[in-house]
């Protein structure tokens, strides 16, 4: 099932103005957003910072996670640790979706083995008065640390990042990490009034982090919906796509390329492509030439190798990375960004990584 059947030439996005954003305007990967060419694709991991790497265990020893993001010199080393060991082609800023939040003053903590625990969940019209507006001077450190990065990356680009209003809603509503996302999705068929002020507030706090992260120079910006695969199509077009639109369209005359991504959204890849952004994040569920088809004509796409793929032997991951990169060229040779298709993982082999970076590089040489 798709929204779009047109197929998919290589079409430059007048969104992204070609604004003076840096040194690094040039480089691969802004080329790849732009659908401009490039001299090799490409290629950056979601979560390449944290914990596959030693060197992030050693700096990261006795701070807590939050407080590790608040620390500007600290975020400077972490976020470019994987850039000098993997010669990966953009940095993304190390922080985390929750952090925004506990900037307005809601009561998170990051919970070693378990991911964001919220003290008292947002469930009532009550509650949603502790969600208010995000101002610039809640982040100086944000500020701070994007200002060092760029500064020391010169031509390497910065991404920001936030999280989407559906799926921080998710860790909001339920106070945790969940499987079955059941009381946020009870809030969302029960109660759609309070739903919807809920992704609304969140859509304008998420707006406000990236603003203040592009204000600071990154060069792009994603949108992570990680969990919004839960949903179904009809679903995610009522209650989910008008607020992700709107974090879109407030930053869409800010010179940067705009990324969505999210987990297993196969289904949701055509109304993600109209929801706003310029690259559309795609997991290792669907190739990239069904994407193409489904996202639409004018967007960049990123992805997309299956995470467990890099557990195999090299030569194995060499034929998948091939894979993906034909299934790439075969749609006009620009506007692709290799990726895996979701997070790299904690037992990850760091060599491994650093070989498929190489191997890409060198593959994909024009
Ligand atoms: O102590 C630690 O090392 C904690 C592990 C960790 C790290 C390294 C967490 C806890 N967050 C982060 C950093 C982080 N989080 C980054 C920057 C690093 C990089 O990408 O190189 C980014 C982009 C995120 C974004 C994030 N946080 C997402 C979206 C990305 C995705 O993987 O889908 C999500 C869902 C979170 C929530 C979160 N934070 C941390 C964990 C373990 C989780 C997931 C928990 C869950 O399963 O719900």
């Amino acid at each position: 099932m798709s929204e779009t059947t047109a197929a998919q030439p290589a079409v430059p996005n007048p969104a992204v103005q070609p604004a003076a954003r840096g040194r690094a305007y040039d480089s691969a990967f802004l080329r790849a957003c732009r659908h401009e060419p490039v001299p090799h694709t490409p290629v950056w991991f979601m979560r390449q910072a944290g914990r596959s790497l030693p060197e992030y265990l050693k700096v990261r020893e006795g701070i807590p996670m939050l407080e590790s993001c608040m620390r500007p010199e600290l975020v400077k080393e972490i976020t470019l640790q994987p850039v000098r060991r993997h010669k990966v082609d953009a940095a993304i800023f190390f922080s985390d979706i929750v952090v925004p939040l506990k900037a307005v003053g809601i009561d998170v903590d990051i919970k070693p083995g378990v991911g964001p625990v919220i003290a008292d969940p947002i469930r009532t019209k009550a509650d949603l008065q502790r969600l208010r507006p995000l101002e610039p001077d809640d982040v100086p450190y944000i500020t701070e640390a994007v200002g060092l990065l760029v500064d020391e990356l010169g031509q390497t680009p910065l991404i920001g990042f936030a999280g989407a209003p559906y799926t921080l809603a998710s860790y909001l509503v339920e106070g945790g990490p969940s499987k079955n996302h059941e009381r946020t999705k009870a809030m969302m068929y029960g109660e759609p009034e309070l739903w919807a002020e809920l992704v609304d507030r969140l859509a304008q706090i998420t707006s406000a982090f990236l603003k203040v992260q592009i204000a600071a120079g990154v060069s792009a910006v994603q949108l992570f919906d990680s969990w919004v695969g839960s949903l179904a199509p009809d679903d995610y077009r009522r209650s989910v796509m008008p607020a992700s639109t709107k974090v879109f369209d407030s930053v869409a005359d800010l010179g940067v390329p705009r990324i969505h991504f999210g987990v297993g959204t196969g289904e949701l890849l055509g109304l993600m492509g109209q929801a706003g952004a310029d690259v559309v994040g795609v997991d290792w569920r669907v190739p990239l030439g069904e994407a193409a088809r489904r996202v639409g004509l004018g967007k960049a796409l990123q992805g997309n190798l299956d995470p467990a793929v890099l557990f195999a032997p090299t030569h194995v991951v060499e034929t998948k990375a091939r894979e993906v990169l034909h299934a790439a060229s075969a749609l006009g040779g620009t506007g692709h960004i290799f990726n895996l298709g979701h997070g790299v993982l904690p037992s990850m082999d760091p060599d491994a990584l650093s070989r498929l970076v190489a191997f890409v590089h060198e593959a994909s040489a024009r």
